[in-house]
């Protein structure tokens, strides 16, 4: 399996699940501004949407979306827990999660790393960005994850969407439970072993 990601990137969740469940695999780097990858080769041969993630599950068989990509990751080690079982309950709590992480987070960040935005776009999305993440800040008063007491796939995606707030001032002080979240996550070995690659200078 291959991943390919960018930096810091909202890949970066998939990242942290491969390293969670220890599946054998390779990463590279694709740049987004001339959509290259690190070999040198036309991204867009591999993804024609452009962005990451894009999981190469095996040679010619590409799988797009985050959302998607950490469900299969996760029902490849089933017994690890980090995506409750197909057809119950708590699947469904898992793409609850999921597409509010996806459409309701991840995509709000979008006007604030454009150069193009304009300082009231970038407002709005501030402003949405606090509501939506009082939401799971909630959540995570109740239990130390998304999804209750165990990690899931959920909490890699929300995790990562955290690692950004600070580089384009969505400013969480007050949220306690969110923050601490956030710094209980950052010491996962999984964690550390993905930052480790995708940022090997620091
Ligand atoms: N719908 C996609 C969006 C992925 C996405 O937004 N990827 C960003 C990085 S976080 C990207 O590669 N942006 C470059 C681009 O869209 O050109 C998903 O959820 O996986």
């Amino acid at each position: 399996m291959k991943l390919y990601y960018s930096p810091g990137a909202c890949s970066f969740a998939s990242h942290i699940v491969l390293h969670e469940l220890a599946l054998p695999h390779e990463v590279e780097r694709v740049n987004l501004r001339n959509r290259q990858t690190a070999a040198g080769e036309d991204f867009t041969a591999i993804n024609p949407k452009g962005y990451v993630p894009a999981l190469v599950i095996e040679p010619g068989v590409v799988l797009t979306e985050g959302t998607a990509v950490l469900q299969y990751l996760a029902d490849l080690k089933p017994q690890q827990g980090l995506a409750p079982a197909v057809g119950s309950l708590g699947r469904y709590r898992l793409a609850e999660w999921l597409g509010y992480i996806n459409s309701e987070i991840h995509k709000n960040y979008s006007p604030l790393f454009n150069p193009a935005a304009t300082d009231d776009m970038k407002s709005l999305a501030k402003a949405a960005l606090l509501r939506r993440y009082a939401y799971a800040e909630d959540a995570l008063s109740r239990h130390p994850y998304l999804l209750g007491e165990q990690f899931s796939v959920a909490d890699a995606y929300l995790y990562t969407t955290l690692t950004w707030s600070g580089r384009v001032g969505v400013d969480l002080t007050g949220m306690t439970h969110l923050l601490d979240f956030q710094q209980r996550v950052s010491k996962r070995p999984s964690v550390i072993a993905a930052a480790a690659v995708e940022f090997p200078s620091t």
